[in-house]
């Protein structure tokens, strides 16, 4: 009698499995062997089937065509600078931090209008060092106030995710982020360093884009983005370069020698600015797994599907096309690294973080080389996964560090030597 128990109950098991390819629908798959067959897109095939084989053709056809791609199905067209942006200096300290830096910052009124949605740049600057000087550009989660206990930081008033404060910033957060953002370290290394709350871009949150910097260019009539139109992802990587647009126009800053970096759904967002804006000289992703590095179609940790569920607003529309349909996307992460070509470019996973795929962040890293190859630039030299601590540099950079999803010292000390290695020491 138990025998035949037993039995029913693995064919129960049977069908529930085959009906769901083997893996349940909300189950999170953390086995490599459990990884759907799949081929990657080729970066190096056109649309109409031909092979690129010299780099004109990748920068006259093959380039567009992937970016194009990106924006349609992936992250969604964006506008591009907007002719009445003005910038205002509200606050210039050359004695910030004990005399190390120079502090100033700057907000951006989108369409030159004093309200709101408007972003504050956050600029230290070395003294020690000749200006202009190389710096460093990345987005931050809680607002500037939180990257420094420097009580000369403004607090945003834009939407945060802090409920205890009925979702306002207040002066309980200052500091608070501090660990990941080691301003004096980058200082001392002669860097620059520009940061910018990304909810003073787009609140972080599904409204149907009524808030945050989309409708200030919907079209008459238009109440949200078109499915081919930018999500928040977008919006945060169009306001890393409007604090492009103003680097160019501030002495003090080598506009020619700006890395963008990002951590997590951040760093996704360095990816998307770096390869949309070419004027971003290095690209650097920590930790951005679905949707920034890691390949979808290995559906290893987080899915497109899972991404798409619960966060609605980051991508736009036509990627949902997409939820548990990897294989039908003309494009996979690999070839959004390959958009970087020929800038270096910084792929960084945490081990813990599986949830972000490190290895499927590392092959992306891997099979972008192809492009820079052909771009005449030493790709990834890395043939199998680096081992943990072991950085691989080439023009493309991959590290695995231990621990958790976050950034760390560890992290900026690489970007830092990458720097260094691509852009000179300053
Ligand atoms: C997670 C999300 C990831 C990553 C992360 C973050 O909840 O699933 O894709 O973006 O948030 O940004 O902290």
């Amino acid at each position: 009698m138990r025998v035949r128990l037993n039995l029913i109950c693995v064919s129960v098991m049977t069908i529930l499995l085959a009906s769901t390819g083997g893996l349940n629908a909300q189950e999170t798959n953390y086995d490599e062997a459990k990884i759907p067959q799949y081929t990657l897109p080729d970066p190096l095939r056109c649309a109409d089937g031909t092979r690129v084989t010299n780099a004109e053709t990748w920068t006259q056809k093959r380039r567009p065509e992937v970016l194009a791609l990106f924006a349609e199905h992936v992250y969604g067209r964006a506008p591009g600078k907007p002719e009445q942006m003005t910038f205002m200096t509200t606050s210039v300290d050359k004695k910030a931090l004990g005399g190390k830096a120079t502090r100033k910052q700057v907000t951006v009124y989108f369409n030159g209008q004093r309200q709101d949605p408007n972003m504050t740049i956050l600029i230290y600057l070395p003294n020690a060092k000749a200006k202009p000087v190389p710096t460093f550009v990345g987005l931050n989660f809680r607002g500037n106030h939180t990257i420094h206990s420097d009580p000369n930081i403004a607090i945003t008033t834009s939407w945060t995710r802090d409920k205890d404060s009925d979702h306002r910033a207040t002066e309980a957060g200052r500091g608070k982020s501090a660990s990941r953002w080691p301003v004096e370290r980058i200082l001392g290394r002669g860097y620059g360093l520009a940061t910018i709350y990304y909810g003073d871009i787009d609140p972080d949150f599904h409204d149907e884009f009524q808030n945050g910097v989309h409708p200030l260019f919907y079209r008459a009539g238009q109440s949200k983005p078109a499915p081919d139109e930018w999500g928040s992802i977008g919006a945060w990587a169009w306001g890393l370069s409007r604090a492009m647009d103003y680097f160019e126009t501030d002495a003090d800053i080598d506009h020619e020698h700006v890395a963008v970096m990002g951590h997590s759904r951040l760093g996704k967002t360095s990816l998307w600015a770096g390869a949309s804006d070419e004027r971003f000289a290095i690209v650097i992703s920590n930790n951005s797994g679905c949707g920034g590095a890691a390949l979808s179609r290995r559906a290893f940790g987080e899915t497109v599907k899972r991404i798409n569920t619960v966060f609605p607003h980051w991508f736009c529309d036509n990627y949902l096309e997409y939820n548990d349909n990897e294989d039908a996307c003309p494009v996979d992460q690999h070839m959004l690294i390959a958009l970087m070509a020929p800038r270096p470019v910084y792929v960084a996973s945490a081990e813990q973080d599986r949830w972000a795929d490190p290895h499927g962040e590392f092959l992306s890293a891997k099979h972008a080389g192809v492009v820079y190859e052909l771009l005449g630039e030493k790709g990834f030299p890395a043939k199998t996964m680096p081992p943990v601590g072991e950085p691989s540099v080439g023009t493309i950079g991959y590290h695995i560090r231990a621990g958790k999803h976050n950034v760390t010292d560890y992290d900026w000390d690489r970007y830092m030597d990458f720097a260094d290695k691509h852009f000179g020491t300053p």
